[in-house]
């Protein structure tokens, strides 16, 4: 990876939160990523966030797989614990994590082929257990950092930067995570700080199974007419479409809508994805009342945002294990073995 480090020095009349941190506390390495690029506006989202909660950086675990988004947790919480882990792989170093120490806070980061593809057991896996996590796929709908594959999220009919069509069925995280008893679902758009901010904020306060699913439009890699989720950038230099290093950035997407409202974004190429946000009144506790509602306005081509589901007395993997409330590399000699007396009383106990 390419590592640009930032400069220490700052404005001393920087905006202090209340454990006294300026959100220069929570920035990371300078992004390699393409300018414009969505998954730099999630990270500005998830400083934001972590700023906003007065969050001590160095509380927070931040695990990734491999891909654009995965490097992501490079540009942000520079002061906390991070692990890159291998291409799909995430959840599963996460969960160890968490159960081996309970008292940090886990922000797992993913994108749509990390997470839907080789990262689909892990996934469902995680979500299924209730690991106490946030959990942020940055969805492009294609494999960014190998240049552009369809991604298990790409719509079908859709259309790759070479013209050929996507006849697969695509895989909608959201419904996915709610059919698995995630207790905090929801879905975004990277250029909605609006509502991604305070969504990521409550994602993290919330103890249990929180998913987020980030659209995040990848500005090389869906250059072309047809494409659902991104948008046609170098048709005038066709030599040189495989050359991140050439691209020219672009203005990264913003968006600000009302609830209740269907916005369409128009994407760089003129293609459009229509985001509409949940109603004041949407009642966020029905799971059932969830799912239909994401599927019907699928149906309409439409993609929901906000949050869909909350189980606001959610509890996690550790009940559900019983495990000590200590992390384990806090455990004194004599809890980790307690003398062959209470040894020989538990095997007594399985005679
Ligand atoms: C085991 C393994 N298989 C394949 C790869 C190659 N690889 C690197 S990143 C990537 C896809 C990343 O796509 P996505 O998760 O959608 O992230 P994006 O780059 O679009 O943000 C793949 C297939 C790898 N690194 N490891
Ligand atoms: S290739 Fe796409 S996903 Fe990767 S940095 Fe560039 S715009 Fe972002």
């Amino acid at each position: 990876m390419t590592y640009i480090a930032k400069p220490k020095f700052h404005h001393p009349g920087l905006k202090k939160n209340a454990l006294g941190y300026t959100h220069r506390d929570y920035e990371g390495k300078i992004s390699t990523l393409c300018a414009g690029c969505g998954h730099d506006s999630i990270t500005a989202s998830i400083i934001e966030a972590c700023y906003g909660l007065s969050i001590e950086p160095h509380r927070v675990a931040k695990i990734s797989g491999i891909g654009c988004s995965s490097k992501t947790p490079d540009y942000f919480l520079g002061n906390s614990h991070g692990f890159n882990s291998v291409h799909g792989r995430m959840p599963s170093v996460l969960t160890g994590a968490n159960l081996a120490n309970r008292d940090l806070i886990y922000l797992g980061v993913s994108g749509d082929g990390d997470s839907a593809s080789i990262g689909f057991g892990q996934f469902a896996h995680s979500i299924r257990r209730g690991v106490n996590m946030t959990y942020i796929v940055e969805n492009n709908g294609v494999y960014g950092l190998t240049k552009g594959q369809f991604s298990a999220t790409a719509d079908r009919g859709s259309k790759s930067k070479k013209g050929v069509t996507n006849t697969d069925n695509a895989i909608d995280l959201v419904a996915i995570a709610l059919q698995l008893g995630a207790t905090f679902v929801a879905r975004s758009f990277s250029g909605d700080k609006t509502q991604l901010v305070p969504l990521i904020a409550a994602a993290i306060r919330h103890k249990g199974a929180s998913f987020i699913d980030v659209i995040s439009p990848c500005i090389a890699f869906n250059n072309h007419a047809g494409s659902t989720k991104s948008f046609d950038y170098v048709r005038e230099h066709n030599d040189a479409v495989n050359r991140l290093d050439v691209l020219v950035g672009r203005d990264p997407i913003a968006v600000d809508y009302a609830p209740g409202t269907v916005q369409v974004v128009e994407q760089h190429d003129g293609s459009k994805i229509a985001l509409r946000k949940i109603d004041a009144d949407y009642d966020p506790h029905d799971r059932l009342g969830a799912q239909t509602f994401l599927a019907r306005h699928a149906a309409k081509g439409q993609i929901v945002t906000g949050l869909l589901y909350v189980d606001p007395e959610a509890d996690d993997l550790h009940e559900h294990l019983n495990t000590v409330e200590t992390p384990l590399n806090a455990l004194e000699a004599d809890t980790l073995c307690p003398g062959s007396a209470v040894l020989d009383k538990i095997n007594a106990s399985l005679r």
